[in-house]
């Protein structure tokens, strides 16, 4: 219950992250929560902003209309990395968000069980690491982080201040030494880490709310005993290849829901702003351990038609 409701109002926080001032025009006092989102809906932002918002949030959602991830100042937040880090040296990386008022921000709602969630990829996408870093006082967070190869990184802080809606703002990281720019890994539809192996089926269609499936499976057995991680059997992060526009999706349905299966399968709906190339990275937990599955998905001209399946919802059994 209390999970459902988070889950709620962090969907509720994604919504205004990528569709701009949802609510904006609610009467001044009002406290009733944001309408309830169904998962399909809540990825489908301009729309919502549309029927949600009169003009002047509409306006206000035009200007606003950026994913996440792109800007490291927003709404008066700004992050602040204060380490520097060094080619495969472990190191504790200190950062602060700070507010409107200058200082560095403390009350931060819980979303997915953390304050914070902080992403470090390497500009070419090749790399990932979903980490939760720990507030050592004063608003300073601390992580320890490892950036193996030179090179430039983009760090994203994905959280709520408290009061406030959700934000995810990025920051470059740059690691000193000679580097080797990667071309994106090419599109692939099965992936494989640490002995398990995640498929991919479903297709990114700009500006809608698509239904990804990913299956999980070792030594060629589906896995049905996933492990709730993070208050989800699965997390998905989408990058946009080229500007690394940040997309946060969640999976359809929740650990102890009673209609929600510990795999194979974990459905999700991601909805992403263009057509192009995505980085998608799974975050999934089985035995005690989270392992991320990467894939690389193109968006809209220039996607195959798919054949098999020409209506989506079809292929349900009942
Ligand atoms: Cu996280």
């Amino acid at each position: 219950m209390n999970a459902a409701i988070r889950l709620g109002a962090y969907v509720a926080g994604l919504a205004v992250v990528f569709g701009g001032a949802l609510g904006v025009g609610n009467a001044v006092g009002e406290v009733a929560p944001a309408p309830a989102p169904t998962h399909g809906a809540a990825h489908a932002t301009p729309t919502a902003t549309e029927e949600h918002g009169g003009h002047e949030s509409q306006a206000a959602a035009a200007k606003d209309n950026t994913p996440g991830g792109l800007q490291v100042s927003e709404k008066g937040y700004t992050l602040n990395p204060l380490t520097t880090l060094k080619a495969g040296e472990p190191a504790d990386f200190r950062f602060t968000v700070t507010g409107p008022d200058g200082k560095p921000v403390t009350d931060f709602q819980v979303q997915h069980d953390k304050k914070l969630h902080f992403i470090v990829v390497s500009r070419d996408l090749g790399s990932f690491q979903h980490v939760h870093p720990v507030e050592a006082g004063g608003g300073v967070w601390s992580v320890k982080l490892t950036l193996e190869d030179p090179g430039a990184y983009r760090a994203f802080a994905d959280f709520a201040p408290t009061g406030g809606s959700g934000l995810t703002l990025g920051a470059d990281l740059l690691v000193a030494g000679e580097y080797k720019p990667k071309p994106l890994p090419e599109t692939n539809r099965e992936s494989t880490v640490d002995g398990y192996t995640v498929a991919l089926k479903g297709d990114l269609v700009p500006g809608r709310s698509s239904k990804l499936t990913l299956s999980v499976s070792k030594d060629g057995k589906p896995v049905t005993d996933l492990q709730p991680y993070l208050g989800a059997y699965g997390h998905l992060v989408a990058l946009r290849g080229g500007d690394l526009a940040y997309l946060h999706v969640h999976p359809d349905g929740e650990p102890g829901d009673g209609k929600t299966p510990a795999g194979p399968e974990i459905t999700f709906y991601a909805e992403v702003p263009s057509g192009g190339d995505y980085r998608l990275f799974l975050d999934f937990q089985h035995e005690g351990k989270v392992r991320t599955a990467d894939f690389t998905a193109k968006a809209g001209p220039g996607q195959p038609k798919p054949t098999a399946e020409p209506g989506s919802g079809h292929n349900d059994s009942h």
